[in-house]
């Protein structure tokens, strides 16, 4: 059921990694270059396997290797804070309404809107909180996020609410007043929790291939992003991508965002994953 589901969304790049079967060392790595693994990582791919009698088995075992990266460590300590950040419509509000619909059938979660930039934010998160049967600490346009992160902590707590996800407003890596409210917003999780937000999610559009990598490794440096989503994965034929974003990056993709819908989303392991890129 997973793997079906994880082969459909997966088509795109599974079309071009089909074509690896009984192919040559020098197609494949046509192929690598096609699906957006990138020169350093086609080379370092390559390299592993060109001496290899089972060309693709070696091909899958070594991408499994570099999409293996350790999570997060989560220590039991409740209420879990998620924090999901990103540019700007990169899918975080969809993401957050996923996980609540995904945590919410074993546990108490609550959705936080900490966007106080967009118009409707709040509404926006209502709705998708409906879907999911889950409660929301709202807020308005203008008002402080990192505020509205504080009391949503507080009434967290007060409920005995298990996860606690939080959206944030939609930014650009190069604004610097708004990479500083992401900050502020991880000192006040820090300040009622010291070892800080347990995930700090960054969502990553997969349509934007290694263009991501950038803009990406200045979130990671600046707000301490501990793991990543790869959002609309199913729309896309550069999924090889994902290897040099998280091996760059050196932090482990969680999910798969596979779809519009409350839930297309797919927890991500590296052999399901290959082994669905194959198929
Ligand atoms: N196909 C597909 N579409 C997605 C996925 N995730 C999000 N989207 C779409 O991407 C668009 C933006 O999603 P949002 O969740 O609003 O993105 P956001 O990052 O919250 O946007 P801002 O708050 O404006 O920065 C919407 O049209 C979503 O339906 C996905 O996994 N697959
Ligand atoms: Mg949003």
């Amino acid at each position: 059921m997973m793997f079906n589901r994880f082969k459909k969304a997966l088509s795109k790049a599974t079309e071009l990694f089909s074509h690896t079967k009984g192919a040559c060392v020098s197609d494949i790595e046509e192929i690598l270059l096609r699906a957006d693994v990138g020169a350093k990582y086609t080379e370092v791919i390559l390299k592993k396997i060109k001496q290899s009698g089972d060309l693709t088995g070696a091909l899958k075992n070594e991408i499994i290797n570099l999409l293996d990266l350790p999570k997060p460590l989560i220590e039991n300590n409740k209420p879990l804070i998620i924090i999901v950040s990103g540019v700007n419509g990169s899918g975080k509000t969809t993401t957050v309404a996923k996980l609540a619909n995904l945590y919410s059938k074993k546990e108490k979660v609550i959705l936080v809107c900490a966007d106080t930039y967009r118009d409707a934010a709040s509404e926006q998160l209502e709705i998708w909180a409906k879907r999911a049967g889950v409660e929301i600490v709202a807020s308005q346009k203008g008002q402080d996020a990192a505020a509205v992160v504080f009391d949503a902590i507080s009434k967290a707590r007060a409920k005995s609410i298990d996860t606690i996800l939080i959206d944030t407003a939609g930014r650009l890596h190069t604004r610097s007043d708004l990479m500083d409210e992401l900050k502020k917003i991880r000192r006040v999780i820090i300040k009622l929790k010291p070892t800080g937000p347990d995930l700090n999610i960054l969502t990553i559009d997969a349509n934007l291939g290694q263009n991501s990598i950038q803009q990406a490794r200045v979130f990671t440096q600046e707000t301490g992003v501990n793991s990543l989503i790869l959002t609309k994965f199913d729309g896309t034929a550069k999924g090889g991508a994902i290897i040099p974003i998280c091996n760059e990056l050196k932090l482990p993709v969680l999910y798969l965002g596979i779809g519009e819908d409350i839930e297309d989303i797919i927890e991500f392991d590296p052999h399901a994953f290959v082994e669905a890129l194959f198929e």
